[in-house]
C-alpha cells in the first residue's frame, strides 16, 4: 500500500445522489472540477481518487476515498492537507462533510514520529504506569514573572509531574518568556532538590511561522525541559519544524486551542482523529484529546478511539501521551482513569487552583484522586483519611 486513504461522512442535499457525491470529493481533491474539462488528459488519471463502499451512516454516508502516492508531494504536510481535507467542505450541494479518519502508508510518514514519547516522558519524571497530573498556571494570562514561578513551585511540590502555560502567555510585557522560563526552572530546581522529583514545564513557544523554531531553540537556551505548540493556531508544520530542529532536544506538549471550531460539528469538518495521526505522525510527545467529565463538548467513542490512535502500534512511532483537560477536578479523576486508563495526563487548572486550600493543596488531591483510581478506590472512600481530597470533593462534588 503507498497512499492515504481518508474516510469522510457526507450527507449529500435532496436531490443529490450519494455516489455522485463521493465521485465529487474524490474529484475536486483530485484531478476534476465541477464539470468537464478538455484538459484532463488521460495521463493525468493515475492521480485520481479511488472510491470505495458507500455505506449508510446516521443522515448521511460513509466512504473511503484512497489517493494515490505520487499526488503528495513528500513531506509536504501543507500540501497533505490540501488533498485530504481541502476544498470538498464547502462544496455547496453537500449539506455536510466530515473527515472522519485518515491512514498512512510507511512511504508517506518519513516522519520520525516523538522523540520521547509516553516512554521517554515516563523516565524523565520516574513514573511508573500511574497517571501524570498536570496543571495550567491560572490566571491564564496577568501573573508577573514571580508570581508565576511561585504558583509553580507550589503545584509542583503538592505532587504535579507537569506544569504548562495556558494558551494566551506567551511573551508579553506583563510576563516576559525570558523572565518567566529562569524563574520557574529554578523553582522546580528547588523542588528537585527538596523531593527528588522532576517536573516538567511546558513553556507556550507558540509563534509566527518564521520564528518558532528560533524560539524553541532560545527556550532549550535558557534551560526549558519541555515545549508547548498550540498546534492548530501554529499549523502541523510549526510541530514538525521543531521537532525535527537537531538542536532542540526536548518534549514536546501539542494544545489544541480552536480546534473546535473545526471538530466539534458530528456532521461538518474534521474529526479529532486525523489530528491524532498527524500530531503523533510530526513528533508531538503529548497531545490534548479531551475529557469524559470535563467542561468542553465530547463523544466519549470519538475520544477513547483518538487516544488509541496516539497510542496503537503505529509503525515504529513511538506513543503520545494523551491529555486530559478542560475543567477537570479530583472528582472527576475516577471516571477519567476507569474511561481512558493510566496511560494519561490528567490535567487541572481550575480544578488545582481553585482549591479551597490553595494550589498546593490542589494539587495534592489531584494527586491523591489519582492514586486512588489506579488502587481501585472510590473517591469518597479514598477522602476519609486524605484532607486535600476531602475538601476538594466537598467543593466541587463527585463527577
Ligand atoms: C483548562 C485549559 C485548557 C483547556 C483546553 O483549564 O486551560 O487550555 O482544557 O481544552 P481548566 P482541550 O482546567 O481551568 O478548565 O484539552 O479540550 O483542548
Ligand atoms: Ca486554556
Amino acid at each position: 500500500m503507498t497512499d492515504i486513504a481518508a474516510t469522510y461522512y457526507f450527507r449529500p442535499k435532496e436531490d443529490v445522489s450519494p455516489e455522485w457525491a463521493a465521485q465529487a470529493i474524490a474529484e475536486e481533491q483530485t484531478t476534476g472540477t465541477w464539470t468537464d474539462i478538455s484538459t484532463r488528459q488521460n495521463y493525468v488519471r493515475y492521480l485520481d481518487g479511488e472510491i470505495g463502499e458507500i455505506e449508510p451512516h446516521g443522515a448521511g454516508y460513509t466512504c473511503t476515498i484512497r489517493y494515490p502516492a505520487e499526488i503528495f508531494e513528500p513531506g509536504n504536510i501543507p500540501q497533505y492537507l490540501s488533498v485530504f481535507a481541502g476544498n470538498l467542505f464547502g462544496l455547496s450541494r453537500l449539506a455536510a462533510v466530515r473527515l472522519l479518519d485518515i491512514s498512512f502508508s510507511r512511504d508517506i510518514v518519513q516522519f520520525k514520529g516523538p522523540k520521547f514519547g509516553i516512554e521517554g516522558i515516563r523516565k524523565l519524571t520516574g513514573t511508573v504506569d500511574r497517571p501524570h497530573v498536570g496543571t495550567i498556571i491560572k490566571p491564564k494570562v496577568g501573573l508577573n514573572p514571580k508570581d508565576t514561578a511561585e504558583v509553580a513551585y507550589e503545584a509542583a511540590i503538592g505532587g504535579v509531574d507537569l506544569i504548562k502555560d495556558d494558551e494566551t502567555l506567551t511573551d508579553q510585557k506583563f510576563c516576559p518568556l525570558g523572565e518567566r522560563l529562569p524563574l520557574i526552572m529554578e523553582h522546580l530546581d528547588q523542588v528537585k532538590s527538596e523531593t527528588g522529583r522532576n517536573v516538567l514545564y511546558a513553556v507556550n513557544i507558540s509563534t509566527a511561522g518564521d520564528r518558532i523554531v528560533e524560539r524553541a531553540r532560545e527556550a532549550a537556551r535558557m534551560g526549558a525541559n519541555m515545549l508547548m505548540i498550540d498546534v492548530i493556531v501554529c499549523g502541523f508544520d510549526a510541530v514538525r519544524a521543531v521537532a525535527e530542529d537537531s538542536g532542540i532536544n526536548l518534549p514536546i506538549h501539542v494544545h489544541r486551542t480552536m480546534h473546535a471550531a473545526i471538530t466539534r460539528n458530528p456532521e461538518h469538518g474534521i474529526a479529532m482523529r486525523p489530528f491524532c495521526r498527524l500530531v503523533r505522525m510530526l513528533g508531538g510527545d503529548q497531545l490534548h484529546t479531551g475529557t469524559v467529565s470535563g467542561k468542553m463538548e465530547h463523544d466519549v467513542s470519538e475520544l477513547r478511539g483518538d487516544n488509541l490512535a496516539l497510542t496503537e502500534p503505529f509503525f515504529d512511532l513511538r506513543q503520545t501521551f494523551p491529555v486530559a483537560s478542560g475543567g477537570l477536578h479530583p472528582g472527576g479523576v475516577h471516571k477519567e482513569v476507569s474511561m481512558l486508563g493510566q496511560d494519561i495526563i490528567l490535567q487541572a487548572g481550575g480544578g488545582i487552583h481553585g482549591h479551597p486550600d490553595g494550589t498546593r493543596a490542589g494539587a495534592a488531591a489531584m494527586r491523591q484522586a489519582a492514586d486512588a483510581a489506579v488502587l481501585g478506590i472510590s473517591p469518597a472512600t479514598y477522602a476519609m483519611d486524605h484532607p486535600e481530597l476531602k475538601r476538594a470533593l466537598d467543593k466541587w462534588g463527585i463527577a
